[in-house]
């Protein structure tokens, strides 16, 4: 959209001598910065939970949690390695706990989300409070919260965590620090938030303290049934079948500040309209088996497997089973900043 303009041996001299100055010209570069549309570095990407899972219980040979603070493999996005991103603004890894082990308490000002995929018997606790672990719960550990995992059980357990790092490194807005000891102290019993903001009854006079939900956890079996629900009782959206977004029980907002979370349900046989948004999407299948075209790319999931969508390409999902898909993305960050943009189905204006 806006042309490079020709080069002369002039305006090349000229450049030379600006650039030992750190100033360069705009012309040279503005059509790179300014593009007519969204066009990601990132790439589609697709990891199988088998492979994945065989390497993550190599590491779980070879460090202990406690030792590397968190034992985790890191889902790096192939367009743009070694930036520990799946997206530019988001982070994705599995995480590992095994029978007996800790993994020790700390914060920080990144928000962490935990989808569980494997394994009864670990917790996590967030400020508090102690959570035990389900597959499909999905699980917040809010900016600034005391969080530390635990596994007493005879499992090994295995979550996705979902991370704003990428964002908050782009802001230099880190912090973080150790929690003296290596568990946090319990101060309230299991289920205290979901009894206080779970029911949707809030205790009188109650007053945020924070941008996150104080409902941190989300257990699948309710989850579950919603989405039953919902699909039974339609209509069941084109391209997305039954899907939910995650909210803070407090506002109606997105749970997090940063990360939208969503689940969908497709039923046996959907085969759904393409869509796309600028906000880069992680996929987590939780039920099911189907298929995912991202641009051109196409993935074959089964449970467990994680699938990334990077903004703008259009997303179409199959499903050969009835299919249970959670997301995240950074959606409430755009919308935030008035960026976010949709095309789905027909009719799709950029600027109204
Ligand atoms: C973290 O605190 C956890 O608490 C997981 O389980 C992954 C990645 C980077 C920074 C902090 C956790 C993390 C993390």
């Amino acid at each position: 959209m806006f042309a490079k303009p020709t080069s002369t041996a002039e305006r090349a001299a000229f450049y030379q001598r600006i650039d030992k100055e750190s100033l360069t010209p705009l012309w040279e570069v503005l059509g790179a910065l300014v593009i007519p549309e969204p066009k990601s570095e990132c790439v589609p990407a697709h990891w199988r939970y088998a492979t994945v899972r065989e390497h993550l219980m190599e590491a779980g040979r070879l460090i202990s949690a406690e030792e590397a603070e968190r034992r985790v493999l890191v889902l790096e996005n192939p367009g743009i390695r070694g930036r520990s991103s799946i997206t530019h603004t988001l982070y994705c890894g599995l995480q590992l706990i095994l029978p007996g082990e800790v993994a020790p308490s700390h914060r920080h000002t990144q928000s962490a989300l935990r989808f569980v995929v494997e394994g009864e018997g670990a917790f996590t606790a967030v400020d508090g409070e102690r959570a035990t672990m389900h597959p499909g719960d999905f699980i917040i550990t809010p900016s600034g919260a005391w969080h530390d995992h635990g596994n007493p059980g005879g499992e090994p357990v295995i979550w996705m965590d979902g991370l704003d790092i990428p964002l908050v490194r782009m802001l230099d807005a880190s912090f973080a620090e150790r929690y003296p000891e290596k568990t946090q102290p319990v101060s309230r019993p299991e289920g205290d938030a979901l009894a206080r903001y779970g029911m949707s009854l809030l205790p009188v006079n109650y007053e945020a303290h924070s941008r996150t939900s104080p409902l941190f956890v989300y257990p699948y079996g309710r989850t579950r049934e919603a989405l039953d629900t919902l699909f039974r009782h339609g209509p069941v959206h084109a391209a997305h079948g039954a899907r939910v977004q995650y909210v803070n029980p407090a506002t109606g907002g997105f749970a997090m500040p940063t990360i939208a979370t969503f689940i969908q349900f497709l039923p046996k046989g959907f085969r759904g309209d393409a869509s796309r948004a600028t906000d880069g999407t992680i996929y987590c299948v939780v039920e099911g088996s189907g298929r995912t075209k991202v641009g051109d790319a196409v993935f074959d999931w089964t449970p467990r497997d994680i699938f990334v969508a990077p903004s703008w390409l259009p997303v179409r999902h199959e499903a050969a089973s009835d299919a249970v898909l959670f997301s995240y993305s950074d959606r409430p960050v755009q919308q935030a900043l008035g960026l976010w943009r949709e095309e789905t189905g027909s009719g799709f204006r950029p600027f109204t």
